[in-house]
């Protein structure tokens, strides 16, 4: 018998158990083990019905991916499928955790479907740069009808349990948790009430009725809208219009060959490569992975600005009370204002009920005083980036705050070290950087310091987890991983500008690639003074940092989207940038105090200059261990500033330009643009030189 599938029999239920940790993959060994108990199930006398169910947290979760780009084994998922199908002896599905991909086909290929009301069911494959490839394309619109399968297939979402069973996905839902005894239950009355063999391909009233309905364009139009760049979705919807079109044996070939082009998209090989990326983020190499957890019930917050407010909100979503601090109760009342207001718009989407609003605002009591932060379990400080007033601050809560407080800067470039050095216990301080809006973007990149403690290295990636953020670990230098290389690009960007392009022509380039926003709209919505703050310090500390038209920019009060106008010029309510002749002048009589005659610039030159300049800063950050992973820096790029994930990262990107070009054109920059940016990096030049990539490291 398979070790990960076997086969026993209770009373008239021939039970399938699964258990092949740690999310019952359909992996080879699964798929083979799967034919032969339902072969054992099959020549079973006494077996009146299967029961399938699986071990462990989840009932199967999908394909194996890990497997995907390999030589396929048989059998294959569909023979498998095809197996149960056509069972003479029905066959339950018995479901708990998530049903999803591969797993709910499997489901789907059963005759019954029952499930314990915490279960969630779902086709994610499109968010893998795939399709439901194993019949769920043909089989759920046969339960479901179109509309649904469709808004199903295309998001990717998960669904309740509840929600599946209204949908007609699952026979039945039961409030019992304990999912062996949900399925005996269910298939002793199937075998009691001598219920047929139901296949759901010989369904055809939903798919007949959508023939010719307008729903597939629908989405379609809404898809270009929504998803312009991404290939699946858009097979995702001609796979279920197949199912309205064609009968089932057809549509099952049609659905085989649209997953075979996305399988050999390279959108899905990047979304694969950010799936694993996203997981192996959260492994710290140097850390046991029994190291203690610290308590955190209760955070204080230093700063009721954009920032402190947007992380507080973090927190209060997930039910930990905090308490924000502010100097003057004006800007107390002004935080307080905005997150109200945040939520409420939830409200308005529906996304939150009236009730959910007043429990959040609840859980943020506002305060004047550093006393309240006596018996917080962890601080995060979030005020400007000024050091003299971060030290003093640490200065403060190294008085206050109870022994075992962790002590968290959300600096996004100063010296941690530095920080930890206002107090008497280092070992507890450390950086969490959250991204603007903090209560939107998904990443929080966790900055240890040189004598940060294990405890607190676990403590804060696990935090991330509990406020449903991806959590990177990364070391200690100017900007860290994800602002050291985007000052990188934003200084080539406005030297760019400076040599003749425009801050249009720029930020076009980059949403082309597939960023949500260009460089100079990003400026814009994060503050230029935040960026001028910075520079300024920098000069201040001796580092030579030309003049530009952004400091211009700062100087007259252009600090973007706060004031309606930056880089670009902004209508009353409307955060859509608008260019602005005025900045077109400023551009110009900047040129001409500089003596620069402006040049003709090509997109590909604006490309390379923004692009390769990142990877080539991001080879030093893996050069010096600044990230432990090529992979690291992908995912930092993918949550914190909207990398395209269907391209994997800009360090998986590289890799598909070819380090060899990139490392030619870093040199030819180095001789003609010139500066450190543009010094080639060691590593950079060992693997072109190896012929070896970032993913070898
Ligand atoms: C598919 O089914 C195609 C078919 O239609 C057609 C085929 C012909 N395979 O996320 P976690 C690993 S496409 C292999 O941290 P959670 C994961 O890497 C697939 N491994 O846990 C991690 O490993 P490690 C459609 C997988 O509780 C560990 O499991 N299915 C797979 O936060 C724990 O994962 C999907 O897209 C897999 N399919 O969330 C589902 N899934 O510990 C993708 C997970 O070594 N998976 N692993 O780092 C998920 O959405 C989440 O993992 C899940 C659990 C919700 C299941």
């Amino acid at each position: 018998m398979s070790e990960v599938v076997s086969y026993n029999r209770e009373g008239a239920i021939g039970v399938i158990t699964v258990h092949y940790p740690p999310v019952n993959a359909l992996s080879h060994a699964v798929r083979a083990g799967l034919l032969e108990a339902l072969r054992q199930g099959q020549a079973d006398a006494e077996a009146k019905a299967l029961l399938l169910v699986c071990e462990g947290r989840t009932f199967i979760a999908g394909a194996d991916i890990r497997e995907f780009g390999k030589p396929m084994q048989e059998p294959g998922l569909v023979e498998v499928m095809d197996a149960i199908e056509n069972s003479e002896k029905p066959v339950v599905a018995a479901i708990h955790g998530t049903a999803l991909g591969g797993g709910l086909e499997v489901a789907l290929a059963c005759h019954y479907r029952v499930a314990v009301k915490s279960a969630k069911v779902g086709l994610p494959e499109v968010k893998l740069g795939l399709l439901p490839g194993a019949g769920g394309t043909q089989r759920l619109p046969r339960l479901t009808g179109a509309r649904k399968a469709l808004e199903m297939i295309t998001t990717g979402e998960f669904i309740s349990a509840y929600d599946a069973k209204a949908a007609g996905i699952l026979d039945e839902v039961r409030e019992d948790d304990d999912i062996g005894a949900v399925g005996m239950v269910f298939a002793g009355d199937v075998v009691a009430q001598g219920k047929p063999a139901r296949r759901v391909r010989d369904l055809s009233n939903k798919v007949q009725a959508d023939k010719g309905s307008a729903v597939f364009e629908e989405f379609r139009d809404a898809l270009k809208k929504k998803s312009p760049g991404l290939f699946a979705p858009f097979k995702c919807v001609d796979a279920v219009q197949a199912a309205t079109e064609l009968d089932f044996d057809e549509g099952m070939k049609r659905e085989r060959q649209l997953f075979q082009e996305c399988m050999e998209s390279p959108q899905r090989a990047g979304l694969i490569h950010a799936f694993f990326a996203e997981r192996e983020a959260a492994k710290i190499p140097d850390l046991s992975r029994d190291t203690p957890v610290r308590n955190v019930d209760s955070v204080g917050i230093i700063g009721a600005g954009t920032m402190g407010g947007g992380i507080a909100m973090n927190f209060a979503n997930v039910g930990i009370p905090v308490f924000l601090l502010e100097q003057k109760q004006d800007a107390l009342d002004k935080g307080l204002a905005v997150i109200r207001r945040n939520y409420e718009n939830s409200a308005k989407k529906g996304r939150l009920t009236q009730a959910q609003v007043e429990e959040r605002m609840a859980l943020i009591r506002p305060t004047l005083s550093y006393d309240d932060f006596s018996d917080v379990d962890l601080v995060i400080e979030a005020v400007f980036e000024d050091m003299g007033i971060k030290k003093q601050i640490f200065g403060q809560l190294d008085k206050v705050c109870k022994t075992g407080a962790i002590l968290a800067s959300n600096t996004s470039t100063l010296d941690i070290d530095e920080i930890a050095a206002a107090t008497s216990r280092p070992e507890d301080v450390v950086g969490m950087h959250f991204f603007s809006p903090a209560n939107v973007m998904k990443l929080l990149e966790n900055v240890r310091g040189a004598k940060t403690s294990d405890e607190v290295k676990a403590t804060v990636m696990n935090v991330a987890k509990r406020i449903r953020k991806v959590g990177v670990m990364v070391g200690n230098c100017y900007g860290f991983v994800g602002n050291r290389m985007l000052h990188r690009r934003g200084a080539e960007a406005t030297a760019l500008v400076n040599e003749g392009a425009s801050p249009q022509q720029v930020d076009k380039v980059l949403t082309g690639l597939g960023f949500p926003m260009g460089q100079f709209a990003m400026s814009d919505l994060a503050g230029i003074d935040v960026g001028y703050r910075i520079r300024q310090e920098r000069r201040k500390a001796g580092e030579d940092i030309p003049p530009s038209w952004m400091d211009k920019l700062a100087e007259q009060g252009r600090l973007g989207q706060k004031t309606q106008a930056g880089v670009y010029k902004y209508e009353d309510g409307s955060r859509k940038p608008v260019p602005d002749p005025e900045v077109d002048r400023l551009i110009e009589e900047f040129r001409q105090e500089q003596g620069i005659r402006p040049r003709s610039i090509s997109d590909d030159e604006i490309l390379e200059r923004c692009m390769y300049v990142m990877i080539n800063e991001g080879a030093k950050i893996l050069e010096e261990g600044i990230a432990y992973r090529s992979s690291d820096i992908d995912v930092v790029w993918i949550y914190g500033y909207g990398f395209p994930a269907y391209r994997g990262g800009p360090m998986f990107w590289a890799e598909q330009v070819g380090l060899d070009k990139i490392l030619d054109a870093v040199r030819n920059f180095h001789n003609t643009v010139g500066g450190d940016q543009w010094r080639p990096s060691e590593l950079l030049e060992r693997l072109v030189s190896e012929g070896k990539g970032f993913s070898d490291l």
